[in-house]
């Protein structure tokens, strides 16, 4: 009896901790303070492209029918209401905006997402047609609105009207400006901030995502990127996910825990580097050197190791494929004819690791 009525007790408690409104320190992510009331800063372009052509809003990619909006059909769909938290990546925030539009999930329901889709790009009509993507998962959450109207009129220009998506829980660059077409696509295509300032590709705020290197700031992510040289440097933790870094010089380089998933790295030089616990899954590694690298736990299943060198890399713990409960593997990583890995190196992998390189390397090698 007791103790049934305690635990009801502590119900109705909890109850009312949840259902009362967040303080403003609660829904301020780390490093962010907010706006003064009514200043909203304009950030990145500030006109979209000059053109003849009326607004126009293209679903196009991986559905199975592309469409085309004009604004007045935009505004003869059912709008939905939200009330959203701003937060921009040079640490301003704006918390309680309302805004109006269309969700994005009905227009994808109309257009019907293609089996094969799994990243969404928004891309603005811009000067330089600005862009960015998301995973589909993240993009098909019902909160994500193609906003016309923001604090109850329709979006200014220099804000992004006549319509932008609106990511909840995103840095604001995943919110683009003159939003005219969106994209399925089955790879992702980073975005213009991502691609171009080393912007991180997942943008959460509360995880501070600012740019794919922690404790870097945005200059010295920008020289890195340009220089194409980690050699010798400490980046651990970085996200280099899906760019393009062909050549890079990365000797001695420190990248325990680094994520270069579906990245371009063809010939490049990681000689020496630490890269324990590295995601490399899908990266296109061929003629790179990973001579005495530390791979050990590092994930390779899928990459291209066609004419890579990995002689004297320490494997212990490293994937090459995954394996299912019945041991049958997939995503396996390719090797060529010119892959060098000699044998005692792999000794420390898992038997079902052991067996699907050396099945690859003997298949493909003399
Ligand atoms: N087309 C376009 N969209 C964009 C940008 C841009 O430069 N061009 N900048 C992004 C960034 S970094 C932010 S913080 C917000 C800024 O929106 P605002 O200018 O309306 O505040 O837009 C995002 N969308
Ligand atoms: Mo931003």
């Amino acid at each position: 009896m007791w103790s049934n009525r305690s635990q009801h007790v502590v119900t109705v408690i909890q109850n009312e901790i949840s259902m009362s409104p967040n303080p403003t320190s609660q829904k301020l992510p780390p490093g962010q303070q907010l706006v003064a009331p009514g200043k909203w800063p304009i950030i990145g372009e500030r006109h979209p492209a000059k053109s003849d052509q009326p607004w126009s809003l293209e679903i196009a990619g991986k559905v199975n029918q592309p469409l085309n909006f004009s604004v007045d059909q935009l505004l003869a769909l059912p709008q939905s209401k939200r009330v959203v938290d701003i937060h921009c990546v040079t640490r301003w925030s704006m918390l309680d905006v309302p805004i109006k539009g269309v969700l994005l999930v009905d227009l994808l329901n109309q257009a019907g997402v293609g089996d094969d889709a799994r990243f969404i790009a928004f891309q603005s009509r811009s000067e330089r047609n600005h862009s960015t993507s998301l995973p589909l998962p993240v993009a098909t959450d019902p909160g994500i609105l193609l906003a016309l109207e923001m604090n109850g009129a329709p979006i200014t220009e220099e804000h992004g009207g006549p319509i932008r998506n609106i990511v909840p829980g995103r840095y604001f660059y995943k919110s683009v400006k003159w939003l005219t077409r969106i994209e399925l696509l089955v790879e992702d295509k980073l975005g213009y901030w991502e691609s171009e300032t080393g912007y991180h590709n997942n943008a959460d705020p509360w995880k501070q995502e600012r740019y794919m290197v922690p404790n870097l700031d945005r200059r010295e992510v920008i020289r890195l990127l340009e220089s194409r040289d980690f050699s010798g440097r400490d980046l651990r933790s970085i996200d280099a996910s899906d760019r393009l870094l062909d050549g890079l010089k990365a000797c001695q380089a420190r990248l325990r825990d680094s994520k270069f998933e579906n990245a371009s790295l063809v010939g490049a030089d990681f000689s020496g580097a630490n890269l324990s616990n590295a995601n490399l899954c899908r990266a296109n590694l061929s003629h790179a050197k990973l001579v005495d690298a530390d791979l050990e736990g590092a994930d390779l299943s899928g990459a291209d190791l066609s004419g890579a060198d990995l002689t004297g890399c320490s494997l212990i713990g490293s994937s090459f494929c995954r394996p299912d409960e019945n041991g049958r593997v997939f995503d396996g990583a390719t090797f060529g004819a010119d892959t060098v890995i000699p044998l005692d190196n792999l000794a420390p992998l898992t038997p079902v690791q052991f067996r699907y390189v050396e099945s690859q390397v003997h298949s493909t090698g003399e």
